[in-house]
C-alpha cells in the first residue's frame, strides 16, 4: 500500500478533513480613514465611520475593521500636560457619541472592530481595540502589547511619538469564537513582531484585525522611510502565511496635522496572497470575500503546529529579551592596538 493511501497517514487524514470541512464565507472590509485633525469633533468622526458602515451594508459586508485610535487625531505626536491629553480618551464604550455607530452597525447586521484610547474608572490609560459582533454585543477587548516610541519630550524629533507616555501596555493576545470562526486583534506596532501572529495562531486565530497609524517618517532611522509600504506588507503577509490565517490591516492614513501616514490598508489570505488593497489615502472601504475554512489548507498541512513545531527548541523566545550573541572571537593583534591608535569607524 502506498504511503499516500494509508488510512492513518496524517497528511491524507488532514487532506480528507479539510476537503470535507464546510465553507464559512465572510465578506470583510478594512474601513480605512483619512486624517482626523485635532479640532475634529467625535461626532464628525462617528459620521465618517457610519458612512463606511452604510457603504459596507450596500456591498453586503459582514465585518468592518476600523483603525487604531480611530476616534481622534494621533495625539501621541504631541507632548501635553495630562489635563490636556485626557480629552482624547473614551471613558465609556459605547458612550454618548459612539452609540450611533453601534446602532447603525447593528441595524445592518454588520460587525466591526474599533481602536481608541481608553481611560478606566480606576485611572488606567490604554490603547485598545474592541470587537463587536453582528448583533451588537462586544466580543472582547485587545490592549496593544508592543507600545512603541518614547516617554519624554525629545526636541530633536520633527514630531513626537509619545505612546509610551500615554499608554500602559497590554499583556496577552486573546482569541475569541465569533464571526463563525476564531478571531483575534493586534494594534499597529504589534504587526511588526512575529510573536504577535504566533501567539494568535496558537490561540487558533483564523482572522486577525490590525489597526494602524504609521507615520511615513521614522526619526531614529529615516533610511527606512521609503520602505514603509514594503515593511507594512511583508509583516502581515508573512504573519498570515506562517499561521494559516486571514489578516486585515487597516490604516488611518494621509496628511494629519502635518504628519504624513501610510494608508495601504490591505487584506491577506492564509496563502500570504494579497486579496485587496486601498487605492487612496482617505476614507475608503476595502472589501474582500474570504472563507475561514481555507485556513485549514495551511493549519493542517505545512503549518500543522501539533505535528511540526518544536517548542522545546524555542525556549530563548520566552527566556530572554535581548539578543545574546556568542562571545567575541579570539583577539587578533589588531584588536590589541590601543583604542586611540585605531582608525575611527
Ligand atoms: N502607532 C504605531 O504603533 N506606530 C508605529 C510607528 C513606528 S514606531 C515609532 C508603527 O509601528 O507603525
Amino acid at each position: 500500500m502506498s504511503k499516500e493511501s494509508t488510512p492513518t497517514d496524517p497528511d491524507a487524514a488532514a487532506a480528507a478533513a479539510h476537503a470535507e470541512a464546510p465553507s464559512r464565507p465572510l465578506r470583510v472590509a478594512a474601513g480605512q480613514l483619512g486624517p482626523v485633525n485635532r479640532a475634529d469633533s467625535r461626532a464628525s468622526v462617528v459620521d465618517r465611520l457610519i458612512a463606511l458602515i452604510d457603504e459596507a451594508a450596500d456591498q453586503g459586508v459582514d465585518l468592518v475593521a476600523f483603525p487604531e485610535l480611530a476616534l481622534t487625531t494621533f495625539f501621541p505626536r504631541w507632548f501635553m500636560p495630562w489635563e490636556e491629553a485626557e480629552q482624547f480618551y473614551e471613558t465609556e464604550m459605547p458612550g454618548p457619541e459612539t452609540q450611533r455607530l453601534f446602532d447603525a452597525a447593528k441595524a445592518h447586521g454588520i460587525g466591526f472592530t474599533l481602536g481608541y484610547a481608553e481611560r478606566t474608572p480606576d485611572g488606567h490609560h490604554r490603547n485598545v481595540q474592541i470587537m463587536v459582533e453582528r448583533e451588537g454585543s462586544i466580543v472582547g477587548h485587545y490592549y496593544k502589547v508592543h507600545v512603541p516610541g518614547h516617554r519624554e519630550y525629545e526636541p530633536w524629533r520633527e514630531f513626537q511619538h509619545l505612546e509610551r507616555r500615554y499608554f500602559e501596555q497590554g499583556d496577552e493576545f486573546p482569541t475569541w469564537r465569533a464571526f463563525d470562526g476564531v478571531v483575534g486583534m493586534a494594534t499597529c506596532n504589534d504587526r511588526r513582531w512575529p510573536e504577535t501572529y504566533r501567539c494568535l495562531g496558537l490561540g487558533g486565530a483564523e482572522l486577525v484585525m490590525i489597526g494602524y497609524n504609521t507615520p511615513l517618517h521614522y526619526a531614529p532611522d529615516p533610511s527606512q522611510d521609503r520602505l514603509a509600504g514594503f515593511h507594512n506588507r511583508i509583516v502581515m503577509q508573512a504573519g498570515a502565511y506562517q499561521n494559516g490565517m486571514f489578516v486585515i490591516g487597516v490604516a488611518k492614513g494621509g496628511l494629519e496635522e502635518g504628519v504624513d501616514s501610510l494608508a495601504e490598508s490591505s487584506i491577506f489570505a492564509p496563502s500570504g496572497e494579497l486579496l485587496a488593497v486601498a487605492e487612496t489615502n482617505g476614507d475608503e472601504l476595502v472589501v474582500a470575500d474570504i472563507d475561514l475554512a481555507m485556513c485549514a489548507n495551511y493549519k493542517e498541512t505545512l503549518f500543522q503546529f501539533e505535528r511540526y513545531r518544536r517548542p522545546e527548541v524555542y525556549t530563548a523566545i520566552t527566556a530572554q529579551k535581548a539578543a545574546i550573541p556568542p562571545p567575541p572571537l579570539h583577539q587578533t593583534p589588531t584588536d590589541q592596538v590601543p583604542t586611540d591608535q585605531k582608525h575611527a569607524t
